[in-house]
Formats: structure tokens, sequence, C-alpha cells
């Protein structure tokens, strides 16, 4: 709610998996019928992996995007979002994996 009463640009990010698309599927057309500086992003399975990817954060920062909504990943991404808390990025993680440990 702060990031659209502010009008940033919001990056909905997930998995390249199928909870993960779907996920971003969802999110981004339920928050696209009420609001319009919204993008997606899913990695690439191979250059990137699972989780948040540094790539990402750096397309987020290029296009002034100032909020991502992780979907399906990032429960355990500490370091990546201090990466991205860095460059004045801010995450909410909707994560349904647990973190185990570390
Ligand atoms: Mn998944």
């Amino acid at each position: 709610l702060t990031a659209i009463r502010k009008n940033e640009n919001i990056l909905i990010y997930g998995d390249y998996d199928v909870d993960g698309t779907t996920s971003v599927a969802l999110v981004y057309s339920f928050l696209k019928l009420r609001y319009n500086n919204l993008s997606f992003y899913i990695p690439d399975r191979y250059s990137e992996g699972y989780g948040i990817s540094t790539r990402a954060i750096d397309f987020a920062c290029n296009n002034n995007i100032s909020l991502i909504i992780a979907l399906d990943c990032g429960i355990k991404a500490v370091e990546k979002i201090a990466y991205a808390k860095a460059k004045k990025i801010d995450f909410i993680i909707c994560d349904h994996h647990i973190c185990q440990g570390k």
C-alpha cells in the first residue's frame, strides 16, 4: 500500500516452476486491475536457477523499481535481500517453504 500510494514501480517475482509461475500470474493479474506501475520477472532456469537472483535485483535497480514482491521463494535469501536493500529496493517475501537451519 505504501508503494502504491507513492506511485513506485513494483516487480512481481517468482520461481520458474509451476507454483512460482502461477503465483506470479495470480498476483500480477490481481494487482494490474488496480495499479499500472507493475511488471513481472521469472528467472531463467539454467542461468539464474531457483530463488532470488542477483540479475533480477540489478534489473529492478536499472528500471527504477523500488519494491519486489517475491512469490514461492526468498525465505533464505538473506544476502540477496541485503544486496537489494543497499540499492534502496524493498522486498515482500511470500514463500511457503520452511527455512531449516541456515
Ligand atoms: Mn516452486
